[in-house]
C-alpha cells in the first residue's frame, strides 16, 4: 500500500472528466487501496481517482463516525439512476479545497449502481451522509469540485486562499 499525493484547485486535472474501468483487475484493486489508504491519512470521508490525478471513474468512501468500526466503500464506473425530490444542505469540505466548507445543496438520497471491490454489479440506495458524500465524488469524476456550485466571487477568493496557503506551506 502506499499513499498519493492530493491535487488541489486550481489545477486542471480536477476538471477532467474520468473515463470509465474497462476491467476491474490487480492493477484496479491495487489504485483503490492506496486511495482508501491515502482518505484515511488526509483524513477524509471519501476520495475520487482524479483527486490523485488518475482520470479513471473510481471512488472509495468511509462515512463512519469516529469511534466506530471502519466501513470502506469502492464504487466504479458509478451511475446514480433515481434521486429523490427531497433535498438536503450539508456543509461540504473538499480535500482538494482544503480548509474551505460552503453549503450545498443535493437530493437527499439517489440510488446508485456501480462495480464493487470484485467487479460484481451493484445497486445501493443511499441517504443522508452516504448520498452527499456519493454524489460530491460523482462530481468529481465529472470535473467538477462543490465550489462551482457557488458565487464565480466566492470560488475565485477560495481558489486564491487555496492557492496562497499553498505556497506558504512550500516555503516553510
Ligand atoms: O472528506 C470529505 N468530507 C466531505 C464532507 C462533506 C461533503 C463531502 C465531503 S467529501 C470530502 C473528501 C473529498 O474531497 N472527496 O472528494
Ligand atoms: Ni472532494
Amino acid at each position: 500500500m502506499a499513499q498519493l499525493d492530493i491535487i488541489n484547485v486550481p489545477d486542471p486535472l480536477l476538471k477532467t472528466k474520468s473515463t470509465p474501468v474497462d476491467k476491474v483487475d490487480a492493477d484496479v484493486r491495487r489504485l483503490l487501496d492506496d486511495m482508501l489508504e491515502t482518505m484515511y491519512a488526509a483524513p477524509g470521508i471519501g476520495l475520487a481517482a482524479i483527486q490523485v490525478a488518475v482520470a479513471k471513474r473510481m471512488i472509495v468512501m468511509d462515512t463512519a463516525a469516529e469511534g466506530e468500526d471502519k466501513r470502506p466503500q469502492f464504487f466504479i464506473n458509478p451511475e446514480v439512476v433515481w434521486e429523490s425530490d427531497e433535498v438536503n444542505t450539508y456543509s461540504e469540505g473538499c480535500l482538494s479545497v482544503p480548509e474551505h466548507y460552503a453549503d450545498v445543496e443535493r437530493p437527499a438520497s439517489v440510488r446508485v449502481k456501480y462495480l464493487d471491490y470484485d467487479g460484481n454489479m451493484q445497486e445501493d440506495l443511499m441517504e443522508g451522509l452516504n448520498a452527499t458524500c456519493i454524489q460530491h465524488e460523482i462530481d468529481h469524476l465529472n470535473g467538477v469540485v462543490f465550489i462551482d456550485y457557488l458565487s464565480r466571487l466566492k470560488r475565485n477568493m477560495i481558489i486564491k486562499k487555496v492557492q496562497k496557503a499553498t505556497k506558504d506551506s512550500v516555503v516553510l
